[in-house]
């Protein structure tokens, strides 16, 4: 896990680039927590700040491109990210921001996910790198991003709890 972790999470950083991670612990099986992170087409599946998402391009492998549109009041509009990782071995997903109306520009983030060491159940480890944007320092755009992470792990967790609870044998 430890070796994971630091092979995925570990950022190469630009000059104007910060970069953090979220650890949330879900008590629900790493199968099940998979099975709706590894969804590039259905973000807004456990992240509420989406509210629609189109595939323009690809069928859910890597290189798949898709637009999310977000709910109003937020300094944003919509989003273009391309798949970088779906590893359904390794729980590994990863994407990038390519365009869109918002100011994370250059963002990037890899999610893994982890078999709990005692009591069973996933630990989720979400990173990112991202530019600074103009106006703003470090900190405020870690804490802006951390706040998102933060909100759409905790709904993860929920969603991924209800499903074990519906459907204990599967998947
Ligand atoms: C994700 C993570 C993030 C999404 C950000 C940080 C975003 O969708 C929202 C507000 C913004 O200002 C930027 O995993 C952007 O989705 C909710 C539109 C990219």
């Amino acid at each position: 896990t430890a070796a994971q972790v630091a092979r995925y999470h570990t950022h190469a950083l630009g000059p104007n680039q910060c970069c953090s991670s979220v650890s949330q612990h879900i008590s629900a099986p790493i199968s099940t927590v998979w099975s709706v992170v590894r969804r590039f087409d259905n973000p807004q599946a456990y992240k509420h700040f989406v509210k629609s998402c189109h595939v323009l391009l690809g069928n859910g492998d890597v290189g798949t491109l898709r637009e999310v549109h977000v709910i109003s009041g937020l300094p944003a509009v919509s989003s273009r990210e391309r798949l970088e990782i779906l590893d359904d071995e390794q729980h590994v997903i990863s994407f990038s921001v390519v365009g869109g109306d918002h100011r994370l520009a250059n963002y990037r983030s890899v999610t893994t996910l982890h078999a709990a060491a005692n009591g069973g159940g996933t630990v989720v480890v979400e990173s990112y790198v991202v530019d600074v944007p103009q106006g703003n320092t470090k900190e405020e755009t870690c804490f802006f991003v951390d706040t998102i992470v933060k909100c759409n792990l905790q709904s993860l967790a929920q969603i991924a709890v209800n499903l074990a609870r519906r459907n204990p044998n599967s998947p």
